[in-house]
């Protein structure tokens, strides 16, 4: 195996291929990006605010930054079977299908399609999308170390990372239009390769064409304005996340991603009191009865006292829930 996935120190340059290879040459305003930012200040003027931010190389005291490479995830995990999604992009959501794969068999096949011209035309590889991160890296945490927990609420400090899930997808790889499904606050890690986030706040919805409670019917990168008109209308903004960033988004807030080459990412959904209480008064607003199920476990771990430790039995089913 090569060490194709080795972490490059981000350039901050959007690479030429890139820019070829954009499906649309659209550009929104950019996320605000903090290369300083104190836990109190992300929570003062972030979270309370419902703004996402970025930011920059909030992992770059972390082994994972150079020690995830496909080597690594080989020696680790390669034997193991995972679940793998297809179709996300090209038939819509509707579309989803997963296969199971031996990780090794999947890396062997990220590596081939890596070395195909960008612009070529064979089909793109399936996503490991959204699954346990422990799962995938057991001994992750020792990797991790030096992330300054005290961005997630004091109660998920100590096992943040069980709440963690993994992604690793092709060039090109896409998640299209959605919000996450329990209105939790999103801290998305970029640990190799970059990946676009176009983003709308949650009040944009009425723009988006929105079905099955959680997605978007419109392209956000490339909108077809005669299906869907009222997009015309919405405010968006975008930002690149390159290795060792770490992006918030706010609960409800939409997001289309692209990944600009092969990467490695994982993210942590949670609630504060506060949104875990909106969390289970969305049943009102049509969601489904199981998130609210989840969102309501949350709820009595934050408001009740009562450890993540006994909260997560009830929980886990979530972090390998396909909606
Ligand atoms: O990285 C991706 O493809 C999707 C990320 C996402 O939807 C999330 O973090 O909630
Ligand atoms: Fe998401």
């Amino acid at each position: 195996m090569g060490n194709s996935m080795a972490w490059n120190p981000p350039t901050g340059l959007v690479s030429e291929g890139y820019l070829k290879d954009m499906t649309t040459r659209e550009s929104y305003p950019l996320v605000e990006r903090r290369e300083i930012l104190s836990s109190d200040d992300f929570f003062s003027d972030y979270v309370a605010k419902s703004r996402p931010v970025v930011v920059s190389g909030a992992l770059k005291h972390c082994a994972a930054l150079s020690r995830w490479s496909f080597n690594h995830l080989h020696s680790v995990s390669g034997q193991r079977v995972v679940k793998l999604k297809q179709g996300l992009i090209d038939e819509g959501v509707a579309g989803l299908k997963t296969v199971d794969s031996r990780l090794g068999d999947y890396l062997e096949q990220l590596e081939s399609h890596e070395s195909l011209a960008s612009g070529s035309s064979r089909k793109r590889p399936p996503y490991l999308h959204d699954v346990p991160l422990l799962g995938i890296l057991p001994d992750a945490e020792a990797d991790l170390e030096g992330f300054p927990v005290d961005y997630f609420p004091l109660w998920y400090r100590a096992t943040w990372l069980r709440f963690a899930q993994f992604f690793l997808g092709p060039r090109h790889s896409l998640t299209p239009l959605h919000f996450d499904c329990l209105l939790t606050h999103n801290l998305f890690f970029q640990v190799t390769g970059r990946k676009r986030f176009i983003l709308l706040q949650h009040d944009q919805l009425p723009y988006c064409y929105r079905y099955r409670w959680r997605w978007c019917a419109v392209d956000a990168e490339k909108p077809d304005f005669a299906s869907h008109p009222l997009y015309r209308e919405a405010q968006i903004q975008e930002c690149i996340v390159e290795p060792g960033d770490m992006l918030y988004m706010p609960p409800g807030m939409l997001h289309h991603v692209r990944g600009l080459d092969t990467a490695i990412s994982f993210n942590v959904d949670w609630h504060t009191r506060d949104s875990a209480i909106r969390g289970v008064l969305a049943l009102g607003r049509g969601m489904p009865l199981k998130n609210v199920y989840y969102n309501l476990v949350l709820a009595i771990g934050l408001w009740g006292g009562i450890s993540t430790e006994r909260i997560l039995p009830w929980y886990r089913s979530y972090l390998n829930y396909v909606s």
